[in-house]
Order: structure tokens, then sequence, then C-alpha cells
């Protein structure tokens, strides 16, 4: 069986032989550009690729997503050493999202990997699918160069970017694929709707310092990449606007608002409930305090072996806590408003739900043992957002819009940024927006961004 996992033995066979082939194509081809595949396709990658590696996916639908390492076929022919492998069956599928600061004509082209165990795959954007279907099948595993889409029109809130298995090559074992990079450049820039709807609205811009953890030794570090914090920030962008608040990010990593830390404790960082929550907090805000006038995040691993996939922040703290972007899933959805609601915390704002039920019985059980005051359910005591009972279920079911609970109907604040349901069009009430204006002029940490 071939498959790309490491460490299987069949693979372990195959792998030995490229490395061979590939070093000895590389001694064999140098200085003859264009004869080898190694060597041309590393000479082919984009100056600015976007890696697959570190790209935030918005949905993924029956695969497994996973991060490969690939330099042990050679150090530089994948692009950043990596790809993303996506492992599924037929019709499964993942969507990027790809980071668009400006609507306008891009050009497109893909790099990926040919393997024995590859399926052919279709490239879609908004329902229309990009070139041909792409057969990356081949005897052994290699980049598979640059692979043009064409150009297509991109506005910043339809960047997505579906790959689809449609099949398999009969030689094929398997209906994987993997993404080394994009090639995304900019052939002409034209006014969105969007910038002209923002333009001369005058907005309070906070600066966003997002810090990624790990262990004081340099492990269990945080899984998340510049790109990934901005998505997550545009997101809390198109939230926020209705506050007239604007985060700004630099997605660089020698950039001014990338850093690494090293500290077991921020890394263990898990809320209030931990044991060594007053010297957690302590340490964080230390850490936070170095970058005065910033709304500091830190992308930590939380306790234990497996990354968390929570976050949070209060007032309290002088810090958001987030996971790795994609520990947090809602449905087949990455949860991209989850950054945007622990920002809402750390701005003053509360859940709107007072308490969480697995089941709807749950949920009645409890409204009738608390004399039926809808008010048990009021989690934030602000008078524009109704009493929500939270049922897990209905989590991620878009038409569940109501629940009634022993005669009386609840609506559900499913487009309320600080509700827990999946929706694509998070809001803030009159109330929020007055609450967050506040806890800005006047909280001791707030008023200083
Ligand atoms: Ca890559």
């Amino acid at each position: 069986m071939r498959s790309f996992i490491p460490g299987i033995p069949s693979l372990a066979d195959e792998l030995r032989r490229d490395l061979v082939l590939g070093g000895l194509c590389l001694f064999l081809c140098a200085g003859l550009p264009g004869f080898g595949l190694a060597q041309s396709a590393s000479q082919r990658l984009p100056l600015a690729p976007l890696e697959g590696e570190e790209l935030p996916i918005a949905t993924k639908h029956l695969c497994e997503v996973f991060v490969q390492r690939m330099t042990h076929l050679g150090e530089h022919h994948w692009s950043g050493g990596a790809h993303l492998v996506c492992s599924g069956g037929k019709g499964s599928f993942l969507v990027l999202r790809l980071p668009v600061a400006q609507a306008g004509s891009y050009r497109l082209a893909l790099y990926a990997t040919r393997s024995p165990d590859i399926g052919i795959i279709e490239v879609s954007h908004q329902g229309k699918r990009l070139g041909q279907p792409i057969d990356c099948y081949a005897d052994h595993a290699e980049p598979s160069g640059r692979i043009p889409l064409g150009t297509l029109f991109l506005r910043p809130s339809e960047c997505l970017l579906r790959f689809e298995v449609v099949g398999k090559n009969r030689s094929s074992s398997n209906y994987r694929f993997a993404i080394d990079c994009l090639d995304l450049v900019l052939a002409k820039e034209t006014a969105s709707a969007e910038d002209n709807k923002n333009s001369g609205k005058s907005f309070q811009e906070i600066r966003l310092h997002a810090i990624q953890v790990c262990d004081d030794n340099g492990e269990r570090s945080a899984d998340i990449s510049p790109l990934q914090v901005k998505a997550w920030v545009d997101q809390a962008n198109r939230v926020f606007a209705q506050a007239g608040l604007h985060f700004v990010f630099d997605p660089r990593r020698d950039g001014p608002d990338w850093t690494v830390l090293k500290n077991w404790l921020v890394n263990d960082l898990s809320g209030t409930d931990q044991g060594d929550w007053q010297r957690a907090k302590d340490e964080g805000n230390k850490a936070a305090a170095r970058f005065p006038k910033k709304m500091v995040v830190f992308f930590r691993h939380g306790p234990g072996a497996t990354p968390t996939g929570g976050g949070f922040s209060s007032t309290d703290c002088n810090f958001v806590a987030m996971p790795g972007f994609h520990q947090t899933w809602v449905g087949d959805d990455q949860n991209i408003n989850a950054l945007a609601r622990e920002v809402g915390h750390y701005l003053g704002l509360s859940n709107t739900f007072a308490k969480e039920f697995m089941t709807v019985p749950d949920a009645e059980r409890y409204f009738k043992e608390h004399k039926r005051d809808p008010a048990i359910f009021d989690g934030d005591g602000l008078g524009d957002t109704p009493p929500d009972p939270f049922v897990r279920a209905f989590q991620v079911d878009r038409k569940a819009i109501k629940l009634t609970l022993d005669g009386v109907t609840f609506p559900l604040p499913r487009d309320n940024l600080m509700s827990c349901y999946l929706d694509s069009n998070k809001k803030l009430s009159r109330l929020q927006i007055q609450r967050i204006q506040k806890v800005l002029g006047t909280h001791p940490h707030r008023k200083l961004l």
C-alpha cells in the first residue's frame, strides 16, 4: 500500500528511491535549466507563494486534512518544504480562503504534488470551474510544477477556492490530493462595492499583535500562520465595522505584528477554571504588556498533548487567548467567527446565552424548574438581545430560528456575534455597540488602545 502518511514501509522505499533519483537528477542536470523535473520544478516556484500548508481552510467535507513536511525528498523541491494533504474519497472537497485585499482580476496557478495515490480534482470559484480536471497521478512523489488556472475576478468577500475530488486515474491507489502552494497575482485592480461602502467612513483603528506560543523547549507550538490570523481578522473587521472599529494586522512573519513566545505557562492558558489561573493570567498580562497600545492575541496549544479548540477573553485580562486556526470547527466549517467572538469578550461583551444545553428536553426541564422565567436564559442582561436557550443540537442547523419550550417561543439570536450558532452574517446589537464604546473609553487597559 502506498500512502502519503510517513512511516509506512512501502512509502519509505518509495521515498528512498525519490531521494536517490532527485539527488542524481540535481547532480546531473545542474546548469541545464528545464532538464530534469526536480530541478526545473523548484526553479519555477512562484516569487510570493501562498503556501497550501498556511492558507486558512473555510470548509472541509468528507476528508481529513493535514500538513506534511516534504524536505526529506529535497530541501527546495516543495515551496516552504511542505504541502497540505487532503485525504478523502470521491466527492470530498476542501475550500480555501484566499487573502484578497482588493477587488480585481487575478491570475491564478496551482502547484500540487504528483503521487501514486492521487485523485483527479476540479478547482472552482463561485460554482465556475477553473481550467480542466487535474490528474496528478505519477508512479512516485514529485512536485507537479505550475498548473495555470486562468484569470478570475476576486473580491475580498468572495475569495473562496474549492478543490473537489471528481475521480481517479485507473492506476492510482487512492483519491488524495496535495496542495504545495498557489500563485495569485493581481492583474488589474477594481474598486469594489465594499471599498465604496466604507470609503469616507471614519473608523477607530486597533492594532492587533499576534503571538504564536510554544513551550519553553519549543515543543507543542500553536498551529497558526499569519495568513490564518489575517482571515480571522478580516472576519472580525466585517462584524466590528458596525461599531466603527477596524483591526489592523500585518500578516508577515518578519513584520511588526507577529512574535513567537516560548512560555509553557502562557501555552497552557485555559481560563478561570484552571488551577493556577491567577499565576497564568499574570504571566499572560506580563507578556502582553510588552506590546502597549496593541490588542495582544495569544495563539496557544492549551494543556496536555492534544491542542485545544477553545478560546477565551474578558475585560479582566489584557489579552485574547485563541487556539490554532484549524482546531475550531462548526460542523464542516472552520469557525471563522471565533476571533471576533473572543474580541467581543475582550471588549466587554457577554454571551447571549446563560447556559448551554445538549438537547431540547434538557432546556425545557431547566425552564420548568425555574418557574418558566425566560430571564434564566439571558446571558448578557441586554434588552435588545433576546434570552437565548442555547441547545448544542441547533448550532449547525441554519433553519432553526426559534425554539418553543413548554409553550413559550424563543426567537434564537442566530446572527448575533455573541451567540454560538452557525451563521455567515454575524451582527452586533445597538446596546452591544454602546457597551463596547463605554469599555473603550473607560477601561484601564482598553482606553489605551
Ligand atoms: Ca508548500
